[in-house]
């Protein structure tokens, strides 16, 4: 039996951890990297949480809150921190914003930071590769992205549980809900609840509002989206707000967890071949037999490496 690359990496620690994700940035198609995205895919362990939200609303104040309090319960944590700062005009926003530390010495807290430049296709792309490796390894990973247009629609394309965090008093992200542009969060955050009424009140409205689009979308039955304020550095918050990522999970255990897996993972697939070979490539692969399709027991990993093969065979022939 061929040695396994997943072994490798756990027994190698956080250093061959960081290694690795620096292989799949590099290149995500080398055969080694697609033996250990395979062998991770087949041993998801972790649950993945996303965390959007505007240009300093507090979502790295609330990871780093949140760190402790997961490791005080015995659970380990990944984090995947997607820098836009290129993405951004003028640095005055960029001001005051929190950088995620965790211990080094911790081989339990693993925090990784990924530039999302130019790429944003590619950076979706890889993002998926590195959620996929690292939920093989920690109890929870958690990938914050700012949300500024597409990046809440990645966020969904990777985590199971999405969480918007929302500035007190902020009316945005309430038109920008009610317009029904954003994807429906699974769970709602009111970010600096020390301001104390404005965010009591922020959190009033994205209730009403998230009512009333649950409703026009028929999203609400099976899971109501929960409004949880938070001040960041409150431990009981923390406590809080871990039994709400428990309960979603547990939510999508009972059902729709693999459903939603796999649903990501033909997205994923399907992208990377456009990617890869473009619209006419797609077409190609899409009149194959089972062309376009993700088995139920396949890695879109593994299955992208075959259709490659296939394609340019093909091609050349
Ligand atoms: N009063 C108060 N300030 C907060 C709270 N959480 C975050 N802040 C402040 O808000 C600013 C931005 O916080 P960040 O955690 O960096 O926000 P972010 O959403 O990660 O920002 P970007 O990654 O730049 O999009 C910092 O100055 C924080 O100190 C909170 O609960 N209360
Ligand atoms: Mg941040």
């Amino acid at each position: 039996m061929p040695e396994s690359q997943l072994t490798r990496v756990r027994d190698g620690g956080k250093r061959a951890l960081a290694d690795a994700l620096a292989r799949i940035e590099a290149s995500s198609l080398a055969p080694e990297t697609i033996d250990l995205l395979d062998e991770a895919y087949h041993n998801a362990k972790g649950h993945v949480i996303g965390i959007t939200g505007p240009p300093g609303v507090g979502k790295s104040t609330l990871i780093a809150a949140l760190i402790p309090a997961l490791r005080a319960q015995g659970q380990t944590v990944g984090v995947i921190a997607i820098d836009p700062s290129s993405q951004r005009s003028g640095g005055a926003l960029l001001g005051d914003r929190i950088r995620i530390e965790g211990d080094p010495a911790d081989p339990g807290v693993f925090i990784r930071s990924m530039a999302a430049r130019d790429r944003l296709g590619g950076l979706a792309a890889i993002t998926a590769s590195a959620v996929t490796l690292m939920r093989a390894f920690y109890d929870r990973v958690i990938v914050e992205t700012v949300g500024v247009g597409q990046s809440e629609t990645d966020i969904a394309s990777v985590a199971d549980s999405v969480l918007l965090c929302v500035q007190p008093g902020s009316g945005d992200s309430l038109q920008y809900m009610k317009a029904g542009i954003a994807e429906i969060p699974d769970i709602a955050v009111v970010t600096k609840a020390d301001l104390g009424a404005l965010a009591i009140q922020t959190a009033r409205d994205l209730r009403a509002a998230l009512t009333t689009t649950g409703k026009a979308t028929g999203h609400a039955a099976a899971w109501q989206v929960p409004v949880l304020t938070v001040a960041s550095g409150r431990d009981e918050a923390m406590i809080e707000f871990i039994d709400m990522l428990d309960q979603h999970r547990d939510h999508l255990q009972s059902g729709q967890l693999a459903e939603r897996r796999h649903h990501q993972a033909e997205a994923w697939l399907v992208s990377s071949l456009k990617e890869a070979y473009g619209r006419e490539g797609l077409t190609l692969i899409g009149s194959m037999k089972d062309g376009l399709r993700l088995g139920d027991d396949q890695s879109p990993f593994r299955r992208l490496e075959t259709l490659s093969r296939r394609l340019s065979v093909q091609i050349s022939s």
